[in-house]
C-alpha cells in the first residue's frame, strides 16, 4: 500500500505545477490519478508514517450513523473536523472573543495569536461537549457526508437512505452497475461547512468479492489521503460483512491531487522510509452495518515509522 501511495507523491513532486487554492496555502497539483489496493493482501494503513487509525474509525462510524455534528467526534477524542465547526462559530454574531479572521494562517506564524486561538478553541470544544443547545447550533457541519449518505433530499420531499439502499441492491442484484452513493448534492452545497471531497463511490461484485471505487474531487495527499484510503477500505470491510461477501479491491480515483507547499519537507522525509508488512483488521460482534461501534474494530499487527507532523489547511 505504501508503494502505491509513495508513487503518487513522487509523481506529484516530479510532474506537478504550482497552483493557487481556496486556502491560499499554495499547492503542487496534478489532475486525474488512480491507485488500486487489493485488500486480501492486508489492510492498507500506511506504515511509512504512523496513521492514527482510531480517528479514522470514529470518523467513518460517524458518517455511517448519519451524524453531522462534531459532538460525537469530540466524545471520541477526534479533533479532525474541529476547525470547520469553529470557523462557522467565530463568524457568527454569538462569538464575541478576540478576532479569529483567517485563523488557519495566523496560527502558523503568530505565536501570540496561536495562544489566543488555542484558548478559544478549547472553550469552544468544552461548550460543544457540555451545552446541548450550543452543540446543536454550532457543532453541526450542515449537510455533509452523514446527511447525504443516509438522508439525501431529493425531488418532492423524497428522502433517500443511499447507504441502506445500496446494500440492499448489492444483496439482491450483485451484478448491477448502479451500486452508487453520492455525497454531492448540488442543491445543498451552500449549506455544507465544506463541499464533500469524496464525491461519490461505487460498489462492484464479481466472484463473490466486493470492490469499491471512490471518486475524490480534491485530495490533500499528505494529510487527507492516508485517512481516506483506510476509511474507504474499512467501509468496504463493513459492507462486505453485511453482504456476506469477501473483500476485493479498493480503487482510489482522484481529481485534483495536491501536496500543500508546507507539506513538501514532510513528504520527502516519508519518501526515504521503507515500508513494513501491512496490518489486518477484525470486526467483532457484528449485527448490522450501522450498529458497529468503535470498540468492535481491532487493528492487528500494525508496525509503523513515527508520526510526521504537518499543519492542516483550513
Ligand atoms: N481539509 C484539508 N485541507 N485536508 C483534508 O484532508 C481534509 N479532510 C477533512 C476535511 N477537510 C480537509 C478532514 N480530515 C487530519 C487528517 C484528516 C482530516 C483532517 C486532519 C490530520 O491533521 N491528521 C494528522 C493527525 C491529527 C491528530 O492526531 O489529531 C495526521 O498526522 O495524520 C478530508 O478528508
Amino acid at each position: 500500500a505504501d508503494e502505491m501511495y509513495l508513487e503518487l507523491c513522487r509523481t506529484i513532486l516530479n510532474e506537478a505545477n504550482s497552483k493557487d487554492d481556496r486556502t491560499n496555502t499554495g499547492t503542487y497539483s496534478i489532475f486525474g490519478y488512480q491507485m488500486r489496493f487489493n485488500l486480501s493482501e492486508g489492510f492498507p494503513l500506511l506504515t511509512t508514517k504512523k496513521v492514527p487509525f482510531k480517528l479514522i474509525v470514529s470518523e467513518l462510524l460517524w458518517f455511517i450513523k448519519g451524524d453531522t455534528n462534531i459532538k460525537y467526534l469530540l466524545e471520541h477524542n477526534n479533533h479532525i473536523w474541529d476547525e470547520w465547526a469553529f470557523e462557522q462559530y467565530v463568524k457568527s454574531a454569538d462569538y464575541n472573543g478576540p478576532d479569529m479572521t483567517n485563523f488557519g494562517h495566523r496560527i502558523l506564524t503568530d505565536q501570540q495569536f496561536k495562544a489566543q486561538y488555542d484558548e478559544q478553541m478549547s472553550l469552544f470544544q468544552h461548550r460543544i461537549l457540555n451545552d446541548d443547545d450550543f452543540a446543536d447550533q454550532y457543532g453541526d457541519l450542515g449537510n455533509v457526508y452523514g446527511k447525504q449518505w443516509r438522508a439525501f433530499n431529493g425531488r418532492d420531499g423524497k428522502v433517500v437512505d443511499q447507504l441502506k439502499d445500496v446494500i440492499e441492491s448489492i444483496k439482491h442484484t450483485p451484478s448491477s452497475r448502479r451500486h452508487i452513493v453520492s455525497a454531492w448534492n448540488p442543491t445543498e452545497i451552500d449549506s455544507m461547512a465544506l463541499p464533500p471531497c469524496h464525491t461519490l463511490f461505487q460498489f462492484y461484485v464479481r466472484d463473490n468479492k466486493l470492490s469499491l471505487q471512490l471518486y475524490q474531487r480534491s485530495a490533500d495527499v499528505f494529510l487527507g489521503v492516508p485517512f481516506n484510503i483506510a476509511s474507504y477500505a474499512l467501509l468496504l470491510h463493513i459492507v462486505a460483512l453485511e453482504c456476506n461477501l469477501e473483500v476485493g479491491e479498493f480503487v482510489h480515483t482522484m481529481g485534483d491531487a495536491h501536496i500543500y507547499s508546507n507539506h513538501i519537507e514532510q513528504v520527502n522525509t516519508q519518501l526515504e522510509r521503507n515500508s513494513f508488512e501491512l496490518p489486518n483488521i477484525k470486526i467483532y460482534n457484528f449485527t448490522s452495518f450501522d450498529e458497529v461501534e468503535v470498540e468492535d474494530i481491532e487493528l492487528i499487527g500494525y508496525q509503523s515509522h513515527p508520526t510526521i507532523k504537518a499543519p492542516i489547511a483550513v
